[in-house]
């Protein structure tokens, strides 16, 4: 019986990697006839019979969980492809895993002490767009909630957010670094395994991507995405972790160094949008309740001390929308919303906050109605979660982490 926060799920450690290619690389001896391998296509993965890319040749595009004649025969290869690759030692990709990197080259494992260790021993294979799913196996981060965590019903406006499919429970939006957008709803099945449900692909476009609940009164979470034009672009949510058409907001968003779609700010009811520009002026963008924005409101200047926003809803309990945001020290700091497109002054939170791992703020992820923070920390994410009086509590473990360049989570 699960019954309290400290039952959440513990995070299995990644598979181990038994050899990185720059070591494997230096071990092996230069190739003596580059021709041999010069036979493996451009763009392509190729598997060699014999070392030294002897003998017969074959071309692998997708998953091989079992290897069939080449079981146990792969002696050397190339890797001229765009895709992230593990050899496992044993059929389904179990055993050890060695990994190779997207456009690695050629790698003899015939000769050297450590490619022997590999040499006539792989039994499958696995290539993936992303180095998270080639190594955990799926390709979305499994974020999981517990099932007693749903909300509380009648949450108060302000902290009504975070939650895109209106299960009452928080979700979160992955940006994997191939640019593919998935929907995690955080709920598991009985056996634990949660999936992510595929929004699309071609996020790698977006510069920005932010979201606090529904913007157009149609009752469903939206997102707002800015394009590398500076075009910012409205996603009305369908209710299911998916989008409909996109309706633009406007051009000349590039102006803006951050974007953060921050609850309703001006206590008008509808939802605004905060900005920082480049030179650090903070303004907010009045919702008009159907997705797009009235005349903005300058909050201030001087944000550019800061080196990032969060829009966390309300976490001191007076039922106003709040700001945080993290300096170059390692603080973060509440910005009380006072209800009127600005802020009373901060006070700090708890905890060392990095610059290099986002704050994300999805609203109330443990149920008891309260707004909380997440962050990861090396290859976790972790909740920290709201007293309701500004404070937060020690973090929990939530799911595992791709630390990727162009991953995004909001
Ligand atoms: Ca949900
Ligand atoms: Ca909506
Ligand atoms: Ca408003
Ligand atoms: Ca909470």
């Amino acid at each position: 019986m699960l019954g309290t926060t400290s039952a959440r799920r513990l995070i299995g450690t990644a598979t181990a990697v038994a050899a990185s290619l720059a070591t494997l690389l230096t071990a092996a001896p230069q190739a003596a006839a580059a021709e041999n391998y010069d036979r493996c296509p451009a763009g392509r993965l190729c598997v060699f019979q014999y070392g030294d890319f002897k003998g017969k040749m074959e071309i692998v595009s997708s998953s091989r969980p079992t290897l069939g004649i080449w079981n146990n025969s792969i002696s050397s290869f190339v890797n001229n492809s765009d895709l992230y690759v593990a050899m496992a030692q044993d059929p389904e990709f179990g055993g050890e895993h060695y990994y190779i990197s997207p456009h690695s080259g050629p790698n003899d494992l015939s000769g050297g002490t450590i490619g022997r260790q590999w040499d006539n021993r792989i039994s499958s294979i696995r290539v993936a767009t992303t180095d998270y799913e080639v190594t955990q196996g799926v390709p979305w981060m499994e974020w999981f909630v517990q099932d007693h965590e749903k909300r509380p019903a009648g949450l108060p406006a302000v902290a009504q957010f975070g939650d895109l499919n209106n299960d009452g429970r928080p979700d979160l939006l992955e940006r994997a670094d191939d640019g593919r957008l998935w929907f995690l709803s955080g709920i598991g099945d009985a056996d634990w395994v949660t999936k992510g449900k595929l929004v699309g692909g071609g996020w790698n476009a977006m510069t920005q991507l932010t979201r606090h609940g529904d913007y157009n009164g149609d009752g469903k979470e939206d997102i707002y995405a800015r394009d590398r034009s500076g075009v910012l672009w409205f996603y009305p949510g369908r209710g299911d972790g998916t989008f409909g058409d996109r309706v633009k907001v406007g051009g000349g968003w590039n102006s803006m160094r951050e974007i953060s779609a921050a609850g309703d700010l001006n206590g008008d009811g509808r939802r605004d949008l905060l900005a920082r520009d480049t030179s650090g002026v903070l303004w907010s963008y009045p919702g008009n309740g159907r997705g797009v924005f009235g005349d903005r409101v300058k909050v201030g200047g001087g944000w550019n001390v800061m080196n990032q926003l969060a829009s966390p809803g309300d976490l001191n309990g007076d039922g106003k929308a709040d700001l945080v945001a993290r300096d170059g020290s390692r603080n973060l700091w509440l910005y009380p919303g006072n209800g009127r497109s600005n802020f009373a002054g901060r006070t700090k939170l708890p905890y060392a906050w990095p610059a290099d791992a986002p704050v994300l703020a999805t609203g109330d992820v443990n149920g008891d109605g309260i707004s909380d923070l997440m962050r990861p920390i090396d290859s976790q994410l972790f909740a920290y979660f709201g007293d309701g009086r500004g404070g937060l509590g020690s973090p929990y473990a939530d799911m595992l982490w791709d630390t990727a360049r162009n991953v995004r989570v909001f």
